[in-house]
């Protein structure tokens, strides 16, 4: 039904745009390298007979007309861009097995009632600019004016670096869908967790995206000298800043479902013997039920300013994005559930701890995922890994389900 070589050859040729010496790929949104990878993908498309654009948000769109022009597209899809020195399945792998998908029901001659998109989604991982889910957010119409502000490391904005890109900044709303264009939003994704691997199986459906909310914390001390400053006298902002990510670790443990990261840190002004005066850290706080998230954040916030306190230092909490966590829709997961069943696939269930652009779509269309097992669990890390076989069998399982969805009257 699908090709398997090719979408090993393909998901090859896409690793190497953006690969470093570390090994990892670095593919940020609206860079070269971002660019590159959609150029070839587009080639891909173009292969697969669909139609190709990008739109104003800089997503890589490739069309599939089906019978009635006026259906309700099916959409299938992931994104391009990576983390910092993340691997060669996040996000390639929707993207490569949704084109394969197309590309071999034209090759058989399938006819679908529905239109058929594929989706290259531009900026979901969020990596360049701390915010995500960009090209999502614009498709979906919720991606403001106000959101093109937020700055990368070296204060380029979205908006300067969408034009730098060849978009107009001021014209994405344009992307915007309208509830009712869209039938389906349906995405294959590597897992990222070794539940799949413990269960010994090769493919998942997924019931639930887990809401990421992501906090910047800003503590101000006072800079000092380290030889002369007694410890009593200190208002040091870094120690205050690591009791604060001891109590993140402590509270997020503590409900068994919650996960909280502190991914980036910054020490000012930075020097051996000084008393740092400004640190400024950020938080990645999950779970698949945002009242325990929330609660987790209250904790965690209400802990930090007792810290404060006691250390006589401020705290600043910045709101980067707080995402509800999703539920896949019983379309879509419906839809999946009859592709296994046709393949004899065991139908296993699964909740997706990362988050993902189907989160964005929810209140366009009926949002689902299918899951490929990883290797280890490993991801956002150059060792991620899927094997050939589980990568086919994804492709398969979103083939089918692609068609079910689109294939009937409605
Ligand atoms: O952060 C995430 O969960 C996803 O990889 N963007
Ligand atoms: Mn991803
Ligand atoms: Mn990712």
């Amino acid at each position: 039904m699908i090709n398997e070589d090719r979408i090993w050859q393909r998901l090859q040729s896409l690793s190497t745009i953006g690969h470093t010496e570390a090994g990892g790929i670095i593919r940020l949104s609206f860079t070269k390298e971002e660019q590159q990878a959609k150029d070839l993908v587009a080639t891909y498309m173009k292969e697969a007979g669909l139609s190709v654009r990008i739109d104003e948000a800089g997503n890589l769109i490739g069309r599939k007309e089906g019978k009635n022009a006026n259906a309700p597209v099916v959409m299938v899809g992931s994104h391009l861009d990576s983390v910092y020195n993340g691997g060669n399945f996040d996000g390639p792998l929707g993207v490569i097995a949704a084109v394969e998908a197309l590309q071999a029901m034209k090759e058989q001659n399938i006819e679908t009632e529905h239109p058929i998109e594929v989706i290259a989604f531009t900026d979901e991982e969020g990596a360049r600019f701390s915010f995500g889910m960009i090209g999502s957010r614009g498709i979906a119409g919720t991606l403001t004016a106000e959101d093109l502000h937020y700055q990368d490391k070296d204060g380029i904005t979205i908006a300067e670096a969408m034009a730098s890109a060849g978009l107009n900044p001021d014209e994405v709303s344009k992307a915007a869908r309208k509830p009712g264009d869209v039938k389906a939003y349906v995405e294959l994704h590597i897992e990222q967790g070794r539940v799949l691997e413990q269960r010994n199986l090769p493919v998942g459906i997924v019931t639930g995206i887990a809401g990421p909310l992501w906090l910047k914390l800003i503590i101000e001390g006072e800079a000092g000298h380290a030889g002369t400053t007694p410890m009593n006298l200190r208002h040091d902002a870094l120690t205050a800043a690591a009791k604060m990510m001891l109590t993140i670790e402590t509270e997020a443990a503590k409900t068994g479902t919650t996960v909280g990261t502190v991914g980036q840190l910054q020490v000012f002004p930075g020097g051996i013997n000084v008393i740092p005066n400004r640190v400024e850290f950020t938080l990645d706080l999950r779970d698949i039920d945002e009242k325990v998230r929330d609660g987790v954040e209250e904790r965690i916030l209400q802990q930090a300013r007792e810290i404060c306190q006691i250390q006589g230092v401020n705290l600043n909490v910045e709101l980067l994005q707080r995402v509800p966590p999703v539920p896949c829709s019983e379309l879509v997961q419906s839809a999946a559930k009859a592709a296994f069943e046709e393949l004899g696939y065991e139908i296993f269930t699964l909740p997706s701890g990362a988050g993902h652009d189907g989160m964005q779509m929810k209140d366009l269309c009926p949002i689902g995922m299918l899951f490929v097992r990883s290797k280890n669990g490993i991801s956002h890390n150059p060792e991620e890994w899927s094997s050939k076989e589980d990568c086919g069998h994804g492709a398969i399982a979103l083939y089918k389900t692609i068609v079910n969805l689109a294939i009937q009257k409605n």
